[in-house]
């Protein structure tokens, strides 16, 4: 815990190469219920840089130290300064330097560094929580061969891992055991990792494009053996789309994943070692829904795809961190667009990016990509680094193509190979590949704020060209310097009136669609040949992260909401009116109008023509704008009203499709699951029907009630659930309780009944949560659970949360404090939450500003600390 005071930042411009460097290290864990002793011998030689007698300085936290020797001898002189351990006399270029610490991870909460989940042991080291096991030049330019032995009681844990190949076990005396493990390629302490645990594991092998066996286990508890298949049917599917794509073979002989239920995040790429929350790696048809499935699948891929982005090719410092986050987030994307639908995985991903990423640079929260500093590295893992990271990525392929980007891709694995580099190093080796110059994108990578795109069309027919003058506004963010302009890919097609792209020419191309590069503030593009007065589809596939403003009339987008080549930009065209109806009607007297009809006749249309075509793009197309979404849009703060007006909307479509929602059942004639596209689809359609029928009338409520009693897999029976409860039905409550009854064994089933419970769009929602807070299973030390109740009232509940009487902003602000003595991590992202104040109208804001300046008179960790000051950096 820190005061205000010692909030120290870093900065990019200070980065200084590390004075001294890790030849190898031998690390021993010896674990004992009250204690663990760590012993680490490292091999490290003074950097060939370094001209004078630079100190010796180590990370090292909450570590006590039981004895520090160089080359045998006990250390005389050294002093504490910060997180270093400074030793200020080494005298020699090259020593060996033998430490050993007691650290207590039975009680290590943070989930940071060495910690228990349930009986097992097991590491979090990305970013800083090496430097929690032993005394480390914690740094990822610092890299190093780690062998590593584990010992430990053998009938409480006995299976010891850590990174690399196993290389030697046996027994240690007393009922313990140990297991040496050697990694040989050279890592940055952030990518050690080590369990212990009671753990069963299920076995496969792949053989690379080489020919190489790999070894591959995923280790699990016992009773969760059943759910890992699918998780490892995804490894093999990316193992084998990394070599297809991008070239990429996996290196060790083994590749090992670990779950554990006690994670800070999704998962974590550890060398060989991949450590996962149970919620990343486990599905079972009966206990996880086609989004779990989905995810595990794309999480798999994700840590497994770091093994050449991220771990054989590092980063330099964390200013970095999108160089391997961006580009490995964008490698996931392109996998899953592959494994099931490319348009509905684009919808997907834009629309995190639009509700979270947008929000996000456009608040106090705002940040580059590549930030210029930070005081809390845990607070930059964000949709920005991530999420706008992997926008900057897909713009660098699309403008290269996907042969010269994977030229680049190739040289910059094979320059990079072994070494910590910077996003410059990745620009290069695309840009030598290719022959493009493509500085300009560094811009994108340092400058934060989302670029706002205008578009204007003329029509002239008598030398038949179509005129589009693009220009660009980049946002200046309050503290960061004056923005530049940006390049800026806008991917474009023109319809005729028959709603077919036009095959036209731009600088002697003739095309269906075009990319448009707008460099400069603004630019004209002149299309020949065409032939009538087309209707632009603007920024197709999402070519960039901007606000895009056009001349379309609703007439226009209506139009390509019905015909446009491109699935996705039905879908935004879709939203797009959606939003705009629904705000409409809560700005007027809640009531539908004309255009309401006219939109819910186009939505109508849309969805019954793409019946049996593709389902998945018409159940993306009901999917209304979330509540969140329509206040983004509108700085709307009255969540009750734009509720209400969106579900007028939601019962106009109803009415209208009401006998075709009802002809997507009879229910239970469903058959087995099977986890592809077109059943994902047809499950998804059949549930979003479901949705808006219980919603509409209450007689819909039995057969909602039926299909939860008779599902035969999680996505059917918490469809089920989710419409009866947040509907606001009485039989809601009635399979709640079964729910709990059937489930309460399992945690991730239980977390997805306190978060549907969280999400109830109703003001009362907020004495619901504090009641579920004194829930015996809730439980403030697993973020799972803290994620599932309180993430989704704050994030996903709008109604409850910005509850005008400010007992929604109360209960978050009194958890951040409660969870930030407990895990600083979760508390931190939490608080986040409260980014959206400026927003809001001036009442809201003023409760929000009460529980922040609570807040700000307690005792805080770095991280809430960091994130309350960037919070009220720009109050009045
Ligand atoms: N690299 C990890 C995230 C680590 C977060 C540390 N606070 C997971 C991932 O993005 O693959
Ligand atoms: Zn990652």
């Amino acid at each position: 815990m820190s005061t205000q005071a010692s909030q120290k930042a870093i900065y990019l411009k200070d980065y200084a190469k590390p004075d001294w460097l890790v030849k190898d290290v031998r690390l021993t864990i010896s674990i004992f219920d009250h204690e663990t002793i760590v012993t680490a011998s490292i091999q490290l030689v003074r950097s060939p840089h370094v001209t004078n007698d630079a100190p010796l300085r180590l990370h090292g936290v909450e570590l006590e130290l039981l004895s520090l020797q160089i080359d045998g001898e006990p250390v005389g002189h050294y002093f504490h300064e910060g997180e270093e351990l400074v030793i200020p006399d080494v005298g020699k270029d090259e020593v060996r330097l033998e430490s050993k610490v007691r650290i207590h991870p039975e009680r290590n909460t943070s989930l940071e560094g060495l910690y228990a989940s349930g009986g097992m042991l097991c590491t979090q080291c990305e970013a800083e929580g090496f430097r929690k096991i032993t005394y480390y030049p914690d740094r990822p330019d610092v890299m190093a061969c780690f062998t590593t032995t584990v010992e430990a009681d053998r009938t409480k844990y006995p299976v010891l891992l850590a990174n690399g190949n196993l290389i030697g076990e046996g027994d240690a005396g007393d009922g313990r055991h140990f297991a040496t493990w050697n990694d040989p390629f050279p890592k940055p302490s952030y990518l050690f990792a080590a369990v212990a645990g009671d753990l069963k594991c299920k076995k496969d092998t792949y053989v690379t494009m080489s020919g190489r066996s790999v070894d591959l286990r995923i280790y699990v508890e016992a009773h969760d053996l059943g759910k890992v298949d699918h998780a490892m049917a995804s490894l093999k599917k990316a193992m084998a789309w990394d070599e297809r794509v991008y070239g990429c073979e996996y290196d060790l002989d083994i590749f090992m994943i670990v779950a554990v239920s006690h994670f800070n995040m999704g998962a974590m790429e550890n060398k060989g070692l991949n450590i996962f929350n149970t919620s990343c790696i486990l599905a079972h048809p009966s206990t996880a829904t086609d989004a779990a499935f989905q995810r595990v699948e794309s999480v798999v891929a994700h840590e497994y795809f770091h093994n050449w982005s991220g771990n054989r090719v590092t980063c330099r410092d964390w200013f970095q961190l999108s160089l391997k986050e961006g580009f490995t987030v964008f490698r996931d994307q392109q996998f899953s667009a592959d494994m099931l639908s490319e348009s509905v995985q684009r919808i997907e991903d834009v629309n995190v990016l639009r509700t979270w990423q947008f929000a996000e640079d456009s608040g106090p929260l705002a940040h580059a990509v590549r930030p210029a500093s930070f005081v809390e590295i845990n607070n930059f893992y964000t949709a920005t680094v991530y999420e706008k990271g992997a926008e900057i990525v897909r713009m660098l392929h699309s403008t290269l193509g996907a042969e010269a980007f994977r030229k680049g891709t190739d040289l910059y694995f094979q320059r990079y190979d072994g070494m910590a580099v910077t996003v410059e190093d990745f620009l290069a080796s695309l840009s030598e590949a290719s022959g493009l110059e493509l500085s300009g994108f560094m811009n994108w990578y340092q400058q934060p704020g989302t670029p706002v795109i205008h578009a204007r069309g003329e029509y002239e027919p008598l030398s038949e060209r179509y005129r589009l003058l693009l220009s660009q506004e980049v946002p200046q963010i309050n503290g960061f310097p004056a923005p530049v302009c940006l390049p800026v890919p806008v991917k474009v097609g023109l319809l005729g009136r028959d709603g077919q792209d036009q095959r036209v020419s731009l600088d002697g191309a003739i095309r269906t669609t075009h990319v448009l590069m707008l460099k400069g503030a603004s630019q004209e593009f002149v299309f020949e040949g065409v032939k009538e007065r087309p209707v632009p589809s603007l920024l197709r596939d999402f070519s960039a992260p901007v606000r895009l403003t056009s001349e379309l009339s609703s007439e226009d987008r209506l139009f390509l909401l019905r015909h446009d080549s491109n699935g996705f930009n039905r879908w935004l065209m879709a939203n797009e009116l959606l939003t705009s109806e629904v705000l409409h009607i809560a700005d007027g007297g809640l009531r539908l109008v004309e255009s309401s009809r006219m939109l819910v006749g186009g939505i109508v249309d849309a969805v019954q023509g793409l019946q049996g075509k593709d389902p998945a793009l018409a159940t993306k197309i009901l999917q209304f704008p979330s509540v969140r979404q329509l206040m983004e849009a509108s700085c709307a703060a009255d969540t009750l009203r734009l509720h209400h007006a969106r579900q007028l909307l939601r019962s106009a479509v109803s009415s209208s499709l009401e006998q075709w929602f009802a002809s997507l059942f009879p229910i239970g004639g469903g058959g087995g699951y099977h986890y592809d596209a077109a059943s994902i689809a047809s499950r998804g359609l059949r549930n979003t029907a479901l949705e808006f029928l219980v919603d509409h009338a209450p007689a819909y409520a039995a057969m909602a009630v039926r299909h939860f009693n008779n599902a035969n897999n999680m996505t059917d029976q918490y469809a089920s659930l989710m419409a009866l409860v947040h509907a606001g039905r009485r039989e809601g409550e009635e399979c709640l309780a079964v729910f709990e009854r059937r489930w309460g064994h399992e945690p991730l089933v239980m977390d997805q009944w306190f978060a549907v419970q969280a999400g109830v769009p109703a003001v009362e929602t907020v004495e619901r949560v504090r009641h579920l807070l004194e829930h015996p299973a809730f439980d403030r030390c697993n973020p799972n659970r803290v994620r599932a109740l309180l993430g989704q009232f704050a994030n996903a509940n709008p109604v409850a949360f910005h509850r005008q009487d400010g007992e929604g902003y109360k209960l978050l602000s009194q958890e951040v404090a409660a969870l930030d003595a407990i895990n600083p991590q979760v508390a931190a992202r939490l608080l986040g939450s409260f980014s959206i104040w400026p927003q809001l109208d001036s009442g809201r804001q003023e409760r929000v500003l009460v529980e922040l300046r609570l807040l700000e008179c307690r005792d805080l960790s770095p991280d809430v600390r960091e994130t309350l000051t960037r919070l009220l950096a720009g109050r009045s």
